[in-house]
């Protein structure tokens, strides 16, 4: 117990340090130039562009701390769950604009900033991204984030502290070129090293059975290895909740025993060896959206991060309460994907293992904790393990994952006798030639709920990827629609409609967006209307700028800008949208007269640096682009953009000045989407698929206010069971063989008939997503897009009704959800 010290002062005490609290313009100054001198400990005189950003963001870090503070003293109130969402990936984005929003103080700063000579834009600007992430699973987390603390829930994100996110994407005569991220290159104001909570991690060795004193057989892992994990804090405000939630990052170090063991015996190298290996765990975020099978340091990576959290939830548990039994009322785990799905196995070994649990209480706590949310159907996009590397790495968690299966497929054997086809099937193993370890299904067996991420999506994971689970048991599957935080994706990116859309109808709307339905009177006012239109000029222009500044190319904001922006992927079919410009520009060609509506269309996202395809896909948009832009013919009615480097940072001046959102993928393949979200909450039009999160979109904003094309998921099935034949769309639509042979040919590549070979011969050969089944579907449905641009008045109201009634895709109401069926979470009360 400590002693009391009522007679120092707290610096919690309300009304002292007023500089270090206080969100008037002089408190910020007073607080900024403090900052900058002991703090970053520099004179006014020599002050870098960074000092400033820095001193700003310790400023604004300040006044998190109350709040912060009271939210982890709430971690030791026994009566509140608390929300631990892992995830390998947290594409936080820029915090400081973000955080001035939800603290509510980005007048004030721009205020006492512009006092000091500062612009605040150009602080802004300074903050190199935390690129954690790979895209939208990433940010969906972060998206989450958001929404718990401003809905007052107590939550930790849990995650890895990469030493480089994200590359950073060059575009170099047309190609990707990566380079490496070093985000923390100038430091980072925003988290706070904790290096008192660690904990260590076992990796590789064997296992031993022994008897511990009361005569039960027992066991032990022997490691080969142990790294430490060290927490890295990091605030995340709700908007104006007064609750500010925790982001613990896990950096991995060597373990000073291991080191010293070595030194002991004089070997310096194992020493240096034993360092660098723990130290490469937490350096570099793998860069696919889809797994890499077989690389050991993922899994260590995965386990790594799972092991401190839990580790961590156990300790922050046993601060609140004297056993484990009731660890599950403590906390919820949601399980971001697979890749913390060890964390079913580590449980286990943590209750059973280290603190004596019997098997049976451990799995009632494991299953009761955990919940698992699927974010992808696609095949190859599945998690397994190589059993032997994964026995390499984790011995006795292997064990554990056995059992767990004996007795699940037992039970299975059971209820289901004499089937042992569907043993097989659901087994965690899988026994099909080499034999892996099935990430979905350790998930899926050890979890109380399983979720998918959008209506369609959810509905195909119960008649694919996890058919037999939801025949055996219906009532552990839940649908919870992705959604987004409007404060960044609306407010703190589009200022100018945010303040539109408040002076009409007030700023309930930020946090409850189902109140923007308060815009539809105004559809048709014409006032409102040019209001609308202005503010979306504006926007564009500012784009405009940006895309001149870093690829030279000019584009018209009167154009119509037409918009392709995510991970660049085949399902996701970009190279269907460039079949459609190829379209329009062949168009002109045959005829310069053609009355074509001027777009302007901008491509933007990265490609995994080992995707071959993918990254051609970027080579032919820039390719075509260049030819396209240059030819006199088209006199700047269309223009082709590559956007480098989309990212958290771009994206927040790309949704805004969007007028058209491409929401291409082939249906069934998009889980959810989340861009779709954002482009369409900032006025933007959909084209899309029936497919993922966009069958719900138009569900909300009306079919009359979406572009709609292309094949059902139905339809792509059966077309694909009839065997599909991509050659025969090629035979009998003329616009599209002219626009392949061009391709193909060498138009686009000087001549080079080699250079996008791969491509062609896979669109006519295989065409997985069937882009050639539905071409003629997407070059009419943007036909109707042209016509319906021209008409602006018609356009502007269906933008305005866009925005409308998108309410249902606000992050608050997904984390809602999560809350009140998966977790039974509940909010602070208001104090
Ligand atoms: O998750 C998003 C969805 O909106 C997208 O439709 C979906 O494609 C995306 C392995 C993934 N699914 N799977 C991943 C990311 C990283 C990795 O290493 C898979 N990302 C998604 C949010 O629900």
């Amino acid at each position: 117990k400590q002693k009391s010290v009522a007679a120092v002062p707290s610096p919690a005490d309300e009304g002292r340090e007023e500089f270090r609290r206080g969100s008037a313009v002089d408190a910020l100054t007073r607080a900024i130039l403090d900052h900058l001198y002991f703090t970053q400990a520099r004179p006014l005189t020599l002050a870098t562009r960074n000092d400033w950003y820095m001193a700003l963001a310790y400023a604004v870090r300040d006044r998190m701390l109350d709040d912060w503070l009271k939210s982890l003293s709430h971690l030791r109130n026994r009566e509140l769950k608390i929300v631990s969402y892992l995830s390998a990936e947290f594409l936080m984005g820029p915090h400081l604009g973000n955080n001035l929003v939800n603290l509510g103080i980005m007048e004030p700063a721009r205020e006492a900033l512009a006092a000091l000579g500062q612009d605040l834009d150009e602080l802004l600007r300074q903050e190199e991204e935390p690129g954690l992430g790979n895209g939208g699973l990433g940010r969906l987390a972060a998206c989450y984030l958001d929404s718990l603390a401003t809905l007052r829930v107590p939550a930790i994100g849990y995650g890895i502290r990469y030493e480089f996110g994200i590359f950073d994407q060059e575009i170099r005569d047309g190609w990707q070129a990566e380079k490496t991220d070093k985000w923390l290159r100038l430091g980072n104001p925003w988290e706070i090293c904790r290096p008192e909570i660690t904990y260590e991690v076992k990796v590789g060795g064997h296992t031993e059975r022994f008897t511990d004193e009361k005569g039960c057989v027992r066991v032990r892992w022997v490691p080969n290895k142990v790294v430490k994990g060290v927490a890295y804090d990091t605030p995340v405000a709700g908007y104006r909740s007064g609750v500010t939630d925790l982001l613990r990052l896990w950096k991995s170090e060597a373990v000073e025993s291991f080191d010293f063991q070595a030194f002991n015996v004089g070997d310096y190298y194992r020493a240096v060896e034993a360092k660098i290996f723990s130290e490469t765990i937490s350096k570099v975020l793998y860069p696919n959206d889809e797994p890499e099978i077989g690389k050991a340091l993922r899994l260590g990576q995965q386990y790594f991060f799972v092991s401190c959290s839990l580790q961590d939830m156990v300790r922050i548990h046993l601060l609140r309460e004297n056993s484990l039994d009731t660890f599950a009322a403590s906390f919820a785990v949601q399980l971001n994907d697979t890749h913390p799905s060890i964390a079913v196995a580590e449980l286990m070994r943590l209750l059973v293992d280290e603190h004596q649990f019997e098997w049976d209480a451990a799995w009632q706590i494991t299953r009761a904790t955990l919940a698992y949310t699927n974010h992808t159907l696609l095949p190859e996009a599945l998690e397994k393990w190589p059993l032997p590397l994964f026995a390499s790495i984790l011995p006795r968690h292997l064990e554990i994952i056995y059992e767990i299966n004996r007795r699940f497929l037992d039970e299975v054997r059971l209820v289901h006798q004499g089937d042992d086809q569907l043993a097989a099937r659901l087994s965690i193993i899988d026994e099909n030639g080499e034999r892996y370890v099935r990430m979905a299904h350790l998930a899926s067996v050890g979890s109380h709920a399983i979720n998918g991420v959008a209506a369609l999506h959810t509905e195909l994971l119960k008649q694919t990827v996890l058919k037999d689970f939801y025949e055996i048991h219906p009532e552990l599957f839940r649908n919870v629609t992705n959604g987004v935080t409007p404060r960044r994706w609306m407010v703190l990116s589009n200022p100018g409609l945010t303040r539109l859309i408040t002076e009409r109808i007030g700023d309930g709307w930020v946090t409850n967006p189902d109140e923007l339905r308060g815009l539809e009177p105004f559809v048709a006012d014409q006032t409102f209307q040019s209001a609308w239109q202005k503010v979306k000029r504006e926007n564009k222009s500012v784009l405009a700028g940006v895309i001149k500044a870093r690829t030279g190319i000019v584009v018209d904001p009167a154009s119509l800008f037409d918009v392709l922006v995510k991970r660049i992927h085949e399902y996701k079919r970009q190279h269907l949208k460039v079949l459609h410009i190829i379209t329009l520009y062949n168009r002109i060609k045959h005829d310069p007269q053609a009355d074509v509506t001027p777009r302007t269309f901008i491509f933007g996202g990265k490609a995994a640096p080992g995707y071959f395809m993918a990254k051609l896909i970027i080579k032919l948009v820039n390719s075509m682009g260049e030819v396209v832009n240059s030819d006199p013919d088209v006199a700047d009615r269309l223009k082709v953009v590559f956007f480098p480097d989309f990212n958290v940072t771009n994206g927040q001046m790309v949704y805004p000045a969007a007028d058209l959102s491409e929401q291409i993928s082939t249906a069934g393949k998009e889980a959810s989407g989340t861009g779709n979200m954002k482009f369409s909450l900032n006025g933007a039009l959909t084209i899309g698929t029936l497919d993922g999160a966009n069958v719900e979109i138009r569900e909300e904003v009306g079919a009359e206010n979406f572009f709609l094309f292309g094949l059902t998921a139905a339809e792509v099935s059966d077309l694909k069971s009839g065997g599909y034949d991509p050659r025969k769309w090629y035979g009998e639509k003329t616009e599209l063989r002219e626009a392949i042979d061009q391709i193909a040919g060498g138009l686009f590549s000087h001549g080079d008939r080699g250079l996008f070979q791969p491509l062609v011969e896979h669109l006519l050969n295989r065409d997985d997503y069937l882009l050639l089944a539905d071409y003629q579907a997407y070059i009419d449905c943007q036909d109707r897009v042209s016509a319906a641009f021209r008409d602006r008045k018609r356009w502007t109201e269906m933008s305005i009704l866009n925005v409308a009634r998108m309410g249902k895709f606000s992050s608050d109401r997904a984390i809602r959800e999560y809350c009140s069926d998966i977790w039974q979470a509940s909010p602070l009360p208001q104090d």
